[in-house]
């Protein structure tokens, strides 16, 4: 009997049934009744009906895993970017249409209910995103999977704006509760840190190092079940909390009292206290490292258990587990499992080490030095003693191979080592992953090709065919069915359904790209999403903006590499030009950013107050006449991003050629029938590929370009001075005209471009201006532009996550699908 003939669902599925469902979930489990419910409340009981439904097919799903001892992969990531998990709990359940009328029949509706939820925001930006697309895609094509990460008290910081200026407010998502997550205290695990290595005796009489003292920890599990779409598989995301192994400590009691017992226990808790806000760099805090080792100990042993319960040797283990490291963040994994392989197994070196090494994969999601984590020796001594001496003895064996390979060469050694000399010596995370890894990949064919010539050359001569190349994905599930319901129905109207599981199908919308009646209808379905995002604006920052205009939208974090400064510039440029000419002929335009800067980011804040001031002086000037509006809309995140993407009409992707790993805004955006500024960098390039030349905008310096422009010195000062526009512009933004009330405060901004500029904004400014001149001529040509959008989310099949999971599982994992 097939797996699929065994699954019966115990639950009423029809309008009648969910809505008895529903009630019962608001009596039984809120203890509420229909006419005092809330409508957060109302939320918290529909999405409780639909994790019914959900669990159960989890259960099944463990259930058929477990059964045919499946080969999984787990996903392990310090980020999971969820976003509201309720349109998507809908959608996968296949219940979207019926809880609409249940609830319609109850005088309440799923738009309204949606917007109760609060952002499940445990990731900083692309990387944290994407690990939520791959789970998506995981269970979507019906792969065993676990994501493993922490379940953080708070996630990352809400923005708000003061006189234009960031501020940080903690983000309290777990307040009221969140109706996904299960707790499974019977799969609690304790882990170890900090203390000392001694030698003792083991039971055969050999004199060998032990890990002894330090801290216990206990993690806890909270599981987030993953609907597939249009399958029966649910897997699961497991989050650990980190609690102290006794709820109160009776000896720290004796020795000091209560608040002794009290603070040993806090300091246990503050491990998944918070997630760190800084998107690519994180330098040397210890609590980091604690958390890092923390989730994956915690991981490690969970996996133990689970492989244990269906196989016998430990030479199987790569047989059925593979280990996705989402950047070097979780790399202590690769030590952490020889360790307890070695010392906790008592297992050969050569026989642990070789397991290891056919069970880890390692994702690399970005070139930035900064970005590239290094611990320093003592620290690491501190926090993780027997794991540094593990890590001296891997690195001694892998020099000793550099050797046999490259016999004397000193330099090669040195630049492979996974320890950097000097002052203080370090321990080179990326270096690890490489060594304890059997595969190595970037997440676009450029960024790829530049990890391999430029940031390990030597180590992709040393370990031929170990590189390869995954470009990222995103989702359709979420970035378009679920956030343009406009769009999507249109689309299934023209060409029917099944693009949700297969995007390639979109491309049967090109035929209609010069069709005037699909053109009209495709833009309406623009210029509603637009209306919508208009009133979004006017309520939550008072700016009204008008639908007709242009919509140039950047949405991303606040780094300098990004680029929003370049952007900046333009707008400036633009402003100068009507007030020079008022009858300068150009489309109107809204200028939509939003973004978050690090904390401690203080130029990306720079950034920030500078596009604000500017903003508020051009969106009063009453000359401009409404043709230029600057909006910055506050608090980004996923929930926010799913309404500005659908009302784009320009995505902004200029980063310095050779910076951005990848980006996956840039493909929401287009399969959106969003037009691309950008650069060819990252996914860009192969954006163009498939969008086709005419429809796309390319500007700036390439790859090659700026490496020969910074070889040969660069010198902004010179780009500034050439450019009349240009020199005008940016002493614009110096000259306090824009901050009256803070002499000063934009200076450092301006003096950055005029004399450091590392990313190259002056040098792209002329390119960039030029093509946005031929942006503004295109949109007035409204059957061109019409066309020219319509063929963006025709040809954006190639970047659905389906597409990216499958080659992942198939090229590196080596992973079959299990239905259910
Ligand atoms: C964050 C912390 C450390 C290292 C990298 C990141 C990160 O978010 N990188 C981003 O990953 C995305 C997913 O692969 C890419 O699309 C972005 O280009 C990259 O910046």
């Amino acid at each position: 009997m097939s797996e699929s003939a065994q699954f019966t669902s115990a639950i009423d599925h029809s309008v009648p049934g969910l809505k008895k469902l529903i009630k019962n979930h608001l009596k039984f489990s809120l203890a509420r009744d229909t006419q005092t419910a809330s409508r957060r409340d109302w939320w918290l009981a529909t999405s409780k009906a639909a994790q019914s439904l959900i669990i159960e097919r989890m259960i099944a799903t463990q259930t058929a895993h477990h059964r045919t001892n499946a080969k999984r992969v787990y996903y392990f990531s310090l980020e999971f970017l969820m976003g509201r998990l309720f349109s998507n709990s809908l959608y996968s359940a296949g219940i979207f249409d019926e809880i609409e009328l249940a609830l319609q029949e109850m005088g309440l509706d799923t738009e309204t209910l949606r917007k109760e939820e609060y952002d499940m925001a445990l990731g900083n930006g692309g990387l944290g995103r994407l690990a939520a697309c791959f789970l998506d895609s995981l269970a979507t094509l019906d792969l065993p999977a676990v994501g493993y990460g922490i379940h953080y008290q708070y996630g990352l910081f809400k923005q708000e704006f003061r006189n234009g200026h960031q501020v940080e407010l903690p983000d309290a998502w777990l307040t009221y509760g969140t109706p996904w997550e299960i707790v499974r205290p019977e799969h609690s695990t304790e882990v170890q840190v900090f203390g000392q290595v001694e030698n003792v005796f083991d039971d055969r009489g050999n004199y060998v190092p032990r890990w002894t003292g330090g801290k216990k920890i206990l993690g806890v599990p909270y599981d987030i079940p993953i609907p597939g779409f249009g399958t029966n598989t649910v897997n699961f995301l497991r989050l650990w909390e980190s609690r102290a192994p006794e709820e109160f400590d009776f000896e720290a009691f004796n020795r000091g009292g209560y608040g002794e017992a009290v603070r040993e226990k806090n300091v246990s808790e503050t491990i998944s206290k918070v997630l760190y806000p800084n998107d690519k760099t994180e330098s040397g805090k210890e609590l980091r490292l604690v958390q890092q080792y923390f989730f994956v100990a915690c991981s490690l042993r969970d996996i133990f258990r689970r492989f244990r319960k269906d196989n016998e040797a430990w030479e199987d283990f790569p047989e059925k587990v593979a280990i996705q490291l989402n950047d070097t963040h979780p790399a202590i994994a690769i030590v952490e499992l020889l360790r307890l392989f070695h010392d906790e197994y008592g297992m050969a070196w050569e026989k642990a080490w070789s397991i290891v090494t056919k069970t880890f994969a390692y994702t690399n999601h970005t070139l930035l030095p900064e970005a590239l984590e290094k611990w320093s020796v003592p620290l690491f001594q501190k926090v993780l003693p027997r794991h540094l001496q593990l890590i001296f003895e891997i690195n001694k064996r892998h020099l000793e191979q550099v050797e046999a390979k490259w016999p004397g060469d000193v330099h090669r050694k040195r630049v492979l080592s996974i320890i950097e000399e000097g002052h203080v010596q370090m321990v080179r995370m990326a270096h690890l992953s490489v060594v304890g890894s059997f595969s190595v990949n970037g997440v676009a064919a450029l960024h790829t090709q530049l990890l391999k010539a430029e940031l390990f050359p030597e180590f992709d001569e040393m370990f031929p065919g170990k590189f390869n190349n995954k470009t990222n994905g995103i989702t359709p599930r979420r970035w378009l069915l679920a956030c343009n319901p406009r769009l999507s129905t249109l689309i299934s109207k023209k060409i029917g359904t099944g693009w949700e599981r297969d995007l390639d199908k979109l491309r049967g919308l090109e035929q209609y790209a010069n069709d005037p009646d699909f053109q009209s209808e495709f833009m309406a379905v623009k210029h509603a999403n637009k209306v919508d995002l208009a009133r979004i604006i006017k309520t939550q920052i008072g700016i009204s903006v008008n639908p007709a205009a242009l919509f140039d939208v950047q949405i991303k974090r606040l780094h300098e590499y990004k680029r929003q400064h370049l952007n900046l510039l333009h707008i400036l440029a633009l402003y100068r030009r009507l007030l020079q000419n008022p009858d300068l002929d150009i489309a109107p335009r809204v200028f939509i950013f939003s973004a978050k800067a690090a904390p401690g980011y203080d130029l990306a804040k720079c950034i920030i107050k500078a596009i604000n001031s500017v903003g508020t002086h051009i969106n009063a000037d009453k000359r401009i006449n409404d043709r230029l509006k600057v909006v910055f809309l506050p608090n980004y995140r996923v929930s926010l991003a799913q309404r500005i993407v659908p009302a784009a009409d320009l995505s902004e992707q200029i980063s310095t050629a050779g910076k951005e790993a990848s980006g996956t805004g840039n493909m929401k955006l287009a399969l959106n029938g969003a037009l691309t500024i950008g650069t060819l960098d990252g996914a860009n390039v192969e954006i163009r590929e498939e969008v086709g030349e005419e429809n796309i905008f390319i500007c700036g310096m390439t790859v090659e370009e700026v490496t020969a422009l910074v070889k040969k010195g660069y010198r902004p000062h010179d780009f500034y001075m050439a450019n009349e526009e240009l020199r005008a512009v940016v002493d614009w933004i110096g000259s306090n005209y824009f901050t009256p009330d803070e002499p000063g405060c934009l200076r450092m901004l301006c003096d950055n471009l005029i004399y450091n500029d590392p990313f190259l904004v002056l040098a792209d400014f002329q390119s960039y201006s030029d093509s946005h001149k031929l942006v503004d001529a295109a949109f007035k040509d409204k059957p061109r532009w019409a066309k020219m959008a319509i063929m963006n989310t025709a040809r954006m099949g190639k970047f659905s996550s389906d597409r990216t999971i499958g080659q992942y599982a198939s090229e590196i994992w080596k992973l079959d699908p299990v239905k259910v």
